[in-house]
């Protein structure tokens, strides 16, 4: 398969309709869409399969080969490919190509043992940038704006995603990285940035730091926001969108399968755009591993298409989301990914309710008393787990209303989320704030062995 060219990722293609598509890549029929994806889907479990001993070995244990996959259906027959599967073969075992043909490596340090490493051969790197100037693109970025990039640089693969997909784009990148929150905000309004690129989090601690320091981020030339790296809500979109004065678009990503840019929202906002000419998408029932049908909540699982160096089959996200091929009203005819709400190891069963930090925000968000901030933690008392949610007084609200505010947050949570917690109001600026992923949850329960 040849790199996608520049001319391929549609930037610059001219349509009368859809000016910033490209006119075939985005919108070709689902018969036409499949048919690309089931040649590339050999290829890749062929490159898989030749270079990979565990794929080899699993691939030989099920008796199923590239050559007999005759449709996208036949994709069930694989076996599944899990985080542990890079850790157990760290740092490089999982990869197709020597590391002597790879551009670059990226890493997550993991909070428990080794890292996840991640390499990219240059058409790797090359159809991460295409793939992530369609996902800027999708969300309303142009090129020659001004990319104020708050994503982290280095092993993490948010900020070197989003700057070379900027960069593709014909954008212009400030690579800004996280951290330096009152020079983020000088810059931003200094560089007329049209277009911000940070975790929804750390999009709220610019905004308290501008109000703090009596910037007007409204005023700015801000339009569009590239959300994402950790789950958020609509209210926390609406939030954002309220003290930043732009619109506010969700991008997903995740670096075992590439980073930043996997899918992501078009200004309809009904959804994220899973970009199928890289990447097959299913959704299956987490317990027993069957395939769902679309519209059905479970977990996310890909296969790439087109990565060289880490080709992942049926790679299980553990990303909370439903699909739908339903058209879209951007004439882009990629799938769906609804709002991913959490990661099934993040879900919380509270007295045999299953609950993600997520739903716990869309309460919390937008309430006049508290701030956006918040931190849900979880202890164990007897066999019983407790909740209990940590927020923060907005400034100027007086102490003695804590008690009633914790009472209506509370009162609220249960009614509707269903579980019953610990509402604890603390002064502003209590909560630590993120300046990459936040840490929504603090987990003192003791570890199982
Ligand atoms: O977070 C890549 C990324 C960077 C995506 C910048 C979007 C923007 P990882 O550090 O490997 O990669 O973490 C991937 O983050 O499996 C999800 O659990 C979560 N995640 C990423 N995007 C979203 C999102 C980057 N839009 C993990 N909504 C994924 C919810 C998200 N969760």
């Amino acid at each position: 398969m040849g790199a996608i060219t520049r001319a391929e990722t549609g930037i610059g293609v001219s349509n009368s309709r859809h000016r910033y598509l490209h006119p075939l890549l985005e919108t070709m029929s689902r018969d036409e869409l499949e048919a690309l994806q089931l040649e590339r889907l050999r290829d890749s479990v062929r490159n898989a399969y030749d270079h990979v001993p565990t794929h080899r070995v699993r691939m030989a244990a099920t008796g199923i080969h590239a050559d007999d996959l005759r449709t996208l259906d036949d994709v069930k027959r694989l076996p599944f490919s899990v985080k542990s599967d890079l850790r157990d073969h760290y740092p490089f075992g999982m990869f197709a190509r020597p590391c002597n043909q790879l551009a670059r490596l990226h890493a997550s340090s993991g909070t428990t043992g080794k890292p996840t490493v991640v390499g990219y051969t240059q058409q790797d790197i090359d159809t991460w940038a295409d793939l992530m100037a369609r996902s800027l693109v999708a969300a309303g970025a142009r090129p020659g704006d001004v990319v104020h990039n708050a994503y982290g640089y280095g092993l993490f693969t948010g900020g070197l995603g989003a700057h070379y997909g900027a960069e593709r784009l014909g954008a212009v990148v400030v690579p800004m990285s996280g951290g330096s929150t009152e020079r983020q905000v000088t810059l931003i309004m200094d560089f007329g940035a049209r277009v911000l690129c940070a975790t929804p989090s750390y999009a709220l601690a610019i905004a308290e730091v501008a109000e703090a320091q009596g910037v007007d981020l409204r005023k700015s030339a801000l339009q569009v926001g590239l959300f994402g790296a950790e789950p958020w809500s609509e209210a926390m979109r609406r939030e954002i969108e309220l003290r930043l004065g732009l619109k506010a678009v969700d991008i997903y990503g995740l670096s075992e399968i590439m980073g930043p840019g996997v899918a992501c929202e078009c200004e309809c906002r009904n959804g994220l755009h899973g970009w199928e000419d890289h990447f097959l998408f299913e959704v299956i029932d987490p317990e027993s591993g069957s395939v769902l049908p679309d519209g059905e909540a479970g977990e996310l699982v890909i296969t790439t298409l087109t990565k060289q160096a880490l080709p992942m089959l049926r790679y299980r996200t553990r990303d909370i989301t439903r699909l739908t091929r339903a058209a879209c009203d951007c004439g882009r005819s990629h799938v769906r990914l609804l709002r991913i709400t959490g990661r099934d190891d993040d879900m919380l069963i509270i007295r045999g309710v299953n609950v993600y930090p997520s739903q716990i925000e869309a309460v919390l968000i937008g309430r006049h008393a508290i701030a956006p901030h918040y931190q849900i933690v979880v202890q164990r008392q007897g066999s019983l787990d407790e909740v209990s949610v940590e927020v923060e007084a907005q400034p100027g609200v007086p102490p003695e209303s804590f008690a009633q505010i914790a009472h209506d947050v509370a009162h609220h949570i249960k009614s509707l989320v269903g579980i019953s917690t610990d509402v604890v109001v603390k002064l502003p600026g209590a909560i630590p704030r993120s300046q990459g992923k936040a840490v929504r949850v603090r987990d003192l329960r003791p570890k199982q062995a």
